[in-house]
């Protein structure tokens, strides 16, 4: 059955009579396209919500409706004459639903409708000003190319069954109902809709399930979606701006969110993967408002102990840490890793060994640290306050010191085997921080762009870092290299050698491959930087333990035989050898030598 009606032309003519009619404020007309996709466990819904938004608004004194000649104004007859006479529909597929009255509008909200059948993605809302004109009318009416039968071939019970098996939960008895689902090629799926909630992940669906295919065709998510104000990973300091993140976690990493272990669900800054805290475990931020919101604005003109910052840099750092989790769990920092999550999801690995973070920890000043016991104990960070300034400044706030710390728990944790005793020796525990330090700088580059990196700028109010130099591939910048060794004996400084190196690897790399933009959620994307952190952690576990330069050099070039087929061979060890650490290098000896192949 096909519809006659030409709603596209006749909503254009609308927006252009309106522009015309209305010289007072006027919003005009909105269209966008939305398709939704939502995956739940292997399922993937993608949910259409209709091409052809309308939205028009009439200014204070609004527009005449077909009936405004009567005198009394019946708000149901009102609404559907207009919505008809807009849309140029015939009447029976204007369906009044609801409206209510508040002291400046009435509002009233329709549906269309086939043979009596709402379709449950195109409804329309008209609201009139107190004297009875229309002031806004927004529609989602659909032009239906195909309708199918109004019985169902599929039975509500089987469409509870399939329902509750490939959404994971149970329906929840509230009634359920017969509609139409617009589909984004145009046709109306006849539905069974079904409400299906999972008390343990705190999911709560409305799924519509195809009364002929038994396909699920349409998602609702009745759950608020998480918000966190905080400093995006990849920027730096805080003059670039603090933002809302809405939803920010990986399903492929976090397949629960990050406010559940698949059992026990919070509104506080406590998850699956880090809890973030100040003094006890227990005192975690809770959400700002329903619906895990996490919205609090740091006051720089206050301490870092006021209330409010307290707040934003608890949500700040467990932003930060899940998202390490997240970006480092795709690739490869997995439960079977060794990783730090409380609950592994039957995945391998020890559990209960979720990061935790304690925020301005009073043990100390002006530093953080990272302690990693063995997989199946949780990884414990400590930040605190810096008081190079006045006020002081919270570290938990500077993205790279929390991440540089968050990576000590990876690389700790990958090489050796889990046991956290393998990055003991100074030459091993240097290259760890080095590790810290490159991972900070990774998570910050925007672009394809080589830029010197600074750590640590804003807890000291210094632009030139807390680290000797900058990393950088010139050497007139950062003159640090294989052969700095001979005279540093201190981890951080022996860290600043090695994170050098990996700068012009790094550089090198995307020089040869280009700069992936999604490169933090998808490691099956082909940049230089992907390639990097691929190598970075696939050559943690290929390392011995205790491992040297030359033994972690070995490793990166092994690691990139093992996942590229040696391509980067050369590229690696050009740039290794370009700070001394080339195939002859030895005892803290630079050598620039390149394998025959190179030359
Ligand atoms: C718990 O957090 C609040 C801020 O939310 C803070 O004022 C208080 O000092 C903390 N308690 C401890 C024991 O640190
Ligand atoms: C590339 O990123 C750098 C910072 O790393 C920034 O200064 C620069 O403006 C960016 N360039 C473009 C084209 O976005
Ligand atoms: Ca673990
Ligand atoms: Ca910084
Ligand atoms: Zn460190």
């Amino acid at each position: 059955m096909k519809l006659s009606y030409n709603f596209f032309k006749s909503v254009l003519l609308a927006v252009v009579f309106a522009t015309v009619v209305s010289a007072a404020p006027f919003t005009g007309s909105l269209k966008h396209t939305s398709t939704q996709r939502r995956s739940i466990g292997n399922l993937v819904v993608e949910s259409f919500h209709p091409e052809l938004v309308t939205h028009i608004t009439f200014g204070v004194e609004g527009i005449a409706h077909p009936l405004s000649a009567r005198d009394e104004f019946d708000v149901k007859d009102a609404t559907v004459s207009f919505v008809q006479s807009r849309l140029n529909v015939h009447p029976d597929t204007v369906g009044f639903r609801t409206s209510f009255e508040n002291d400046v509008a009435h509002h009233a909200f329709v549906k269309q409708q086939v043979n009596g059948i709402p379709i449950a993605n195109a409804v329309a809302n008209v609201a009139f000003n107190k004297a009875n004109q229309v002031v806004s009318f927004g529609s989602s009416f659909v032009n239906p190319t195909s309708v199918p039968s109004i019985t169902p071939s599929i039975s509500l019970e089987d469409a509870i069954s399939t329902a509750e098996s490939q959404l994971s939960g149970k329906f929840n008895e509230h009634p359920a109902t017969l509609e139409f689902v617009a589909k984004k090629d145009g046709s109306l799926a006849l539905t069974h809709v079904i409400q299906i909630q999972n008390d343990e992940t705190g999911a709560w669906l409305e799924a519509f399930v195809d009364a002929h295919s038994g396909e699920v065709v349409q998602l609702t998510d009745f759950v608020a979606k998480a918000s966190y104000l905080v400093l995006p990973i990849t920027k730096e300091i805080l003059t670039e701006g603090f933002e809302v993140l809405t939803d920010p976690q990986n399903p492929a990493a976090s397949p629960d969110g990050w406010h559940s272990d698949g059992t026990t669900t919070t509104t506080a800054t406590a998850g699956n993967n880090v809890v973030t805290f100040k003094g006890a475990q227990t005192n975690t931020t809770s959400e700002s408002s329903t619906g895990l919101n996490f919205v609090f604005t740091q006051d720089a003109s206050q301490a870092p102990t006021a209330e409010v910052n307290i707040d934003a840099a608890r949500t700040n750092a467990f932003y930060l840490v899940n998202t390490v989790h997240d970006m480092s769990y795709v690739y490869g920092f997995t439960e079977a890793a060794f990783n730090f999550q409380n609950n592994n999801f039957g995945k391998g690995g020890a559990g209960n060994d979720r990061v935790t973070v304690s925020v301005q920890d009073t043990a100390g000043l002006d530093n953080a640290d990272f302690a990693t016991p063995p997989d199946g104990q949780s990884g414990r960070m400590r930040m605190f306050l810096w008081d190079h300034t006045n006020p002081r400044r919270d570290g938990a706030l500077e993205n790279d010191i929390v991440v540089h710390e968050n990576t000590h728990g990876i690389t700790n944790r990958l090489t050796g085997g889990g046991t956290g005793r393998c990055l003991q020796t100074t030459e091993a525990g240097g290259m760890g921080e080095g590790w810290s330090d490159a991972n900070a700088e990774w998570t910050e580059h925007k672009n394809a762009t080589i830029v010197d990196f600074v750590l640590g700028q804003y807890v000291i109010n210094d632009p030139a870092g807390i680290r000797s130099h900058p990393y950088s591939t010139d050497p007139a910048v950062n003159p640090l290299r294989y052969s700095s060794l001979q005279t540093l004996s201190e981890v951080h400084d022996i860290g600043e050698v090695w994170a050098n190196l990996l700068h012009n690897v790094y550089a090198a790399l995307v020089g040869v491959h280009g700069f992936s933009d999604t490169a933090h959620t998808d490691p099956t994307t082909t940049g230089g930087n992907t390639v990097f952190l691929h190598l970075f952690l696939d050559a943690l576990p290929l390392q011995p333990c205790n491992p040297t330069f030359l033994t972690a050099r070995n490793a990166w070039i092994q690691a990139d035989a093992n996942r590229f087929g040696g391509a980067n061979f050369c590229t690696l060890w050009t740039a290794f050898a370009s700070r001394g650490l080339g195939v002859n290098a030895a005892n803290h000896q630079d050598d620039s030598t390149v394998p025959a192949s190179c030359t």
